[in-house]
């Protein structure tokens, strides 16, 4: 199945940029921004372009959302009411419910059933305006059932014409068939697992869930020397719970991002300024365990270490499907400025997907990645609480959507 969408190719004028750019019109040829700025001024090149009026629209870049588990199988809106009654993540996971629970709903399902459940959570992202969107494996925890989802995850890609970053997360948590040998567990992910997908093009990237529930530091260094050993980039699921180290550990191996990180300290904060490694917030995860203990966003703002925002989007501690919610999220529970939050969800996220040169800005000579919205001012994209606003959505130079009725 793929969808069409009308060609984006036009003059495209009328409109406003949300970063304060001057820019009014942007022409969009064989599917590329090829030109930006004031209508009074096309370059006659551009002038025979079918006119397209933005309607004084504000736009800005594709959204990336850079940290998912979209593909899986089943729920878990049962731990939810289990938290309410003061269950702790840590209690749930060792309860047998946690990640684990949604690695046998996960083997259960065939590739097609995980396609069919992931795909409608997409779209949903996708109406959001994002543009661009990692996804990681880590509920198959074997080579067959890994391989199942990040199968489905490129075929998502495809599908839906969306950019997809696949992420392997082998080291997500330890099957029950390898209870109390963790080690060897890891054996097989670093041997075995990842370069067996890696060969069949697979993995754009490598993660892990360094933590006391999880794996240890040492367990993570020995995955992230595997990926190394194949030319992938690693990121890592860092100071979730607990004040592991992971983030300076990732640091030194020069991975793309650092997520979650409430408990990130400023040894940490340091060795990832020094790496150019992003600090991904996750303000979904924050609320749906009711944490308390906030990221130190004043010392990474004072160390000048990008701040990207996602959804997380899994089936247990953050079932969030809205980007734009995040970002507001991310100002009221976070304290971050609305350019902060914007750029949260659109430069520094392409930049945690190592995309910054494709991705999260608008510019010429990249794909037409844009949306244009019935907004007013910027902040409207955070201000919002659960609003949908009108927009018109072109990803990867076609019109995906045209909610403004532009076309
Ligand atoms: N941290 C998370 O937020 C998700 N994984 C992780 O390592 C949660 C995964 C789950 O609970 O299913
Ligand atoms: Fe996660």
């Amino acid at each position: 199945m793929t969808i069409q969408h009308p060609s984006a190719d036009g003059l495209w004028h009328n409109l406003r940029l949300a970063d304060g750019g001057t820019a009014n019109a942007l022409a969009v040829q064989h599917g590329q921004i090829a030109w930006m700025g004031d209508v009074a001024a096309v370059p006659t090149a551009f002038t025979r372009l079918p006119h397209i009026d933005a309607q004084g629209a504000l736009a800005t870049p594709g959204l990336v959302d850079c940290h998912t588990h979209l593909v899986y199988g089943g729920q878990r809106a049962n731990e939810f009411a289990m938290r309410l009654a003061g269950a702790s993540y840590e209690e749930v996971a060792i309860a047998g419910g946690g990640i684990v629970s949604t690695v046998k709903a996960t083997r259960a399902a065939s590739e097609e059933a995980l396609y069919a459940q992931a795909a409608p959570r997409l779209q949903q992202l996708l109406d959001d305006g994002v543009c661009a969107i990692e996804i990681k494996s880590g509920y198959g925890l074997s080579l067959e059932h890994e391989r199942k989802q990040l199968r489905v995850a490129r075929r998502l890609g495809q599908d839906f014409g969306v950019t997809v970053r696949t992420t392997f997360l082998g080291a997500h948590a330890l099957p029950p068939e390898y209870a109390g040998r963790s080690q060897d567990y890891i054996d097989l992910v670093c041997h075995e697992m990842l370069p067996a997908l890696h060969a069949e093009g697979l993995v754009d990237a490598v993660d892990v869930f360094c933590e006391r529930i999880a794996f240890s530091l040492a367990e993570t260094e020995q995955v992230f020397k595997a990926a190394q050993a194949l030319g992938l980039p690693v990121k890592l699921h860092a100071e979730q719970l607990s004040d592991m180290g992971g983030s300076a550990l990732a640091a030194r191996y020069g991975a793309l991002s650092c997520d979650h990180i409430e408990h990130l300290s400023q040894a940490g904060i340091d060795a990832m300024r020094a790496a150019g490694t992003v600090a991904v917030l996750l303000p979904g995860a924050y609320y749906t365990l009711r944490d308390t203990h906030l990221p130190p966003i004043e010392a990474l703002r004072a160390a000048g270490v990008p701040m990207a925002v996602s959804t997380d989007h899994n089936p247990g501690t953050s079932p969030a499907l809205s980007l734009l919610l995040m970002a507001n999220m991310a100002c009221t529970l976070f304290r971050l400025t609305v350019p902060e939050a914007l750029a949260g969800i659109t430069s520094h996220a392409a930049r945690a997907l190592g995309l910054q040169d494709t991705h999260g800005t608008l510019a010429v000579g990249r794909a037409a990645d844009f949306v244009l919205w019935d907004l007013l001012e910027p902040s409207e994209l955070v201000y919002w609480l659960g609003q949908q606003p009108g927009r018109t959505i072109v990803r990867q130079g076609l019109v995906a959507l045209d909610g403004l009725g532009v076309l």
